[in-house]
C-alpha cells in the first residue's frame, strides 16, 4: 500500500511547452522522452502530446507550435497547466517578444502555476549570434529563467530536476491548501 504522499506526488500533472517558432519546444519534449535526439527541424502543426515517467512522476507535456495562427488557440491548451515553459532561443529580439506570453499566460492559468522560462541554445551563446546568457534573459523577462541546450542529452537530468523542483512545491502547496 502507498502513502498518501507518494500517492500525490503520482498523480498526473500537465506541463505545458509554448514559444515562438522554433526556439526548442520539440526539442525540450524529445529531450525528456527519447535516447536520441535528430536536429531536423519540422515545425509542430497544432500540438504534440507526450506522456513521460520518471520516478514518482507521471507527467503529459504538451508542446504547442509556435507559429502566430495558433495564439488563438493558446487558452485552450494552456488550461488545467500545473506547470507552463515559456522557452526562448535566447537572442534579445526572441526574449522581448516573448514577454507576451508570459503575459497571456498569466491571465489563463491558475495562481500556483509556475511559469517557468527558459533560456535555450545557451551552445550558441559563444559565437556572434548575440544570443543571452541565463542572467540577462531573466533579468529581461522578470520571471524565474533556466539556461539550457536542449540538443545535449547531457541535458536531461538537469531538465528532470527543474521540473521536480517545481512540482513539488505546486504539489506542497496544493496539500497544505
Ligand atoms: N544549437 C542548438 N540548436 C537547438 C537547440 N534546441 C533546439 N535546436 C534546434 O532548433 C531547431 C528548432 O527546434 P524545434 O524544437 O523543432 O523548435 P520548436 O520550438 O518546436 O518550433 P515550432 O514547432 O515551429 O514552434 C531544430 O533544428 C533544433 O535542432 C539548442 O539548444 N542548441
Ligand atoms: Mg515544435
Amino acid at each position: 500500500m502507498k502513502s498518501l504522499e507518494t500517492l500525490d506526488i503520482t498523480s498526473l500533472a500537465k506541463i505545458s511547452i509554448i514559444g515562438l517558432p522554433a526556439v526548442g519546444k520539440t526539442t525540450i519534449l524529445k529531450l525528456l522522452s527519447k535516447n536520441f535526439i535528430d536536429k531536423v527541424y519540422i515545425p509542430t502543426q497544432g500540438f504534440d502530446l507526450k506522456t513521460v515517467k520518471f520516478g514518482n512522476y507521471h507527467l503529459k507535456v504538451w508542446d504547442f507550435g509556435g507559429q502566430k495562427s495558433y495564439l488563438s488557440y493558446l487558452k485552450d491548451y494552456l488550461i488545467g497547466s500545473d506547470m507552463v515553459f515559456i522557452v526562448t532561443d535566447s537572442t534579445p529580439l526572441n526574449v522581448l517578444n516573448s514577454k507576451i506570453l508570459i503575459e497571456l499566460t498569466s491571465n489563463i492559468v491558475e495562481e500556483d502555476c509556475p511559469i517557468i522560462a527558459i533560456a535555450n541554445k545557451q551552445d550558441l551563446c559563444m559565437n556572434d549570434s548575440g544570443r543571452m546568457n541565463q542572467k540577462l534573459v531573466e533579468d529581461l523577462l522578470q520571471i524565474k529563467t533556466y539556461g539550457l541546450t536542449a540538443i545535449d542529452q547531457l541535458e536531461r537530468m538537469k531538465l528532470i530536476e527543474i521540473i521536480k523542483n517545481e512540482l513539488n512545491r505546486v504539489l506542497k502547496r496544493r496539500r497544505i491548501n
